[in-house]
């Protein structure tokens, strides 16, 4: 902590979420410290521009040393544990570095903070996710999934993360730490990386709208997901911080939709009524076990937290087609 304010340490700082993150703490005056990773990180210098408050420490999740040492430098009041191979499709062929980053990374973490003598003093929040579910028929509750529901991962990712969830829970109950684990559906918005679908989508469509490409190429489109808003959400893991107990919360709208309902939102903003004729797909895009559908139960987090979302699917596609039109209009590329 520095001079009575308090500190966070958020890994995963040049993410999606990193970056959501870093300006909600800065605005609850927070010193933020990121780690960063690498030699020659080229998403370093995006986040000295974009948020030049946040002191970066260089740092890799499998390597334990700089775990140890970015916790002693930043002596932390809060840690967001971000960082993570967190593409899924990506996991399926990187199934080992997978298993270290995000799941053995985890531990990796833990182990700084408990050795360094922080067990009582840090608290540390953990990215869990609903792909722990695995979006298989049996195990679909029919409100959605919550707390309480079974896991059934369905990629190297999905188990990666299910890992991370235990031994954040284990440490929790062995030792008496504040970890805890958000389960996050899926989030989304303006910072989302282009490997996603969803900015894939927005990206796509507003360049076939200026002409600078004539079609998309893209997976299975019948998938369901349970898309918010990624503003929303890193506020609540804030929240899960600031509550009295360590515990685990469900962050998800309750509501899901599948990449056409997507694709028919995205195309209507720039005025294209039906987007068939401008995708085609392509089963490298496909993956070899897929999560049909999530939907997920928010309650607890809005009964217990107070957690709220200002953002509705509608307002997710919209705001995501007008930031990518503004970008592709200011590039010539
Ligand atoms: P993201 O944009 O893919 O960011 C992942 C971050 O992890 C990047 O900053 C990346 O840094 C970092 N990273 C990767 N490998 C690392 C390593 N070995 N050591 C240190 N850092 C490493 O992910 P996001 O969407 O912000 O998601 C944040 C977290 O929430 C992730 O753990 C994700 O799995 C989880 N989650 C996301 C969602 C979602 O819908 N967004 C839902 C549930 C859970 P580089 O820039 O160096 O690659
Ligand atoms: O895929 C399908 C794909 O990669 C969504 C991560 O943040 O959320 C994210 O994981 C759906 C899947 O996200 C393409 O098969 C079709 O059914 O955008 P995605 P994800 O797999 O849901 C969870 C909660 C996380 O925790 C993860 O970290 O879209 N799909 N065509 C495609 N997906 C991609 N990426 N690219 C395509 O061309």
């Amino acid at each position: 902590m520095t001079n009575g304010t308090k500190s966070a340490l958020v890994t995963g700082i040049t993410g999606q979420d990193g970056g959501h993150l870093a300006q909600l703490l800065h605005e609850q005056g927070y010193t933020v410290y990121g780690l960063v990773r690498g030699q020659r990180n080229p998403k370093k210098a995006e986040v000295e521009r974009e948020y030049p408050y946040v002191e970066l420490i260089e740092g890799d999740l499998t390597d334990a040393t700089s775990l140890f040492r970015a916790v002693e430098v930043a002596n932390p009041s809060e840690i967001y544990n971000l960082a993570a191979v967190s593409h899924v499709g990506y996991s399926f062929d990187n199934p080992s570095l997978t298993a270290d980053v995000t799941g053995k990374g985890v531990l990796n973490l833990l182990e700084a903070v408990r050795l360094t003598g922080r067990s009582e003093s840090t608290r540390v929040y953990q990215a869990s996710t609903s792909e722990m579910f695995g979006g298989l028929d049996y195990n679909r509750p029919g409100r959605g999934y919550n707390e309480q529901s079974l896991f059934h991962p369905r990629s190297p990712y999905g188990v990666a993360k299910l890992y991370g969830h235990w031994i954040a829970r284990n440490y929790r109950e062995s030792y008496g730490m504040f970890v805890s684990c958000g389960i996050l559906f899926n989030h989304e918005g303006e910072r989302r990386g282009l490997e996603f679908v969803t900015r894939k989508v927005t990206n796509a469509v507003a360049r076939i709208s200026l002409g600078k490409q004539d079609h998309i190429v893209l997976g299975d489109l019948w998938p369901k997901r349970d898309w918010g808003y990624a503003g929303d959400y890193v506020r609540g893991m804030w929240q899960m911080m600031q509550h009295s107990e360590p515990d685990d919360f469900v962050l998800a709208t309750g509501q899901t939709h599948s990449i056409e309902d997507f694709l028919t939102l995205a195309f209507a903003e720039v005025g294209i009524g039906d987007w068939r004729p401008y995708v085609q797909q392509d089963p490298r895009f496909m993956r070899p076990a897929e999560v049909d559908i999530l939907l997920g139960d928010p309650t607890k987090a809005e009964t217990v937290l107070g957690w709220e979302r200002y953002v509705d699917f509608p307002g997710l596609v919209n705001l995501m087609v007008m930031h990518d039109l503004e970008f592709e209009r200011s590039t010539s590329r």
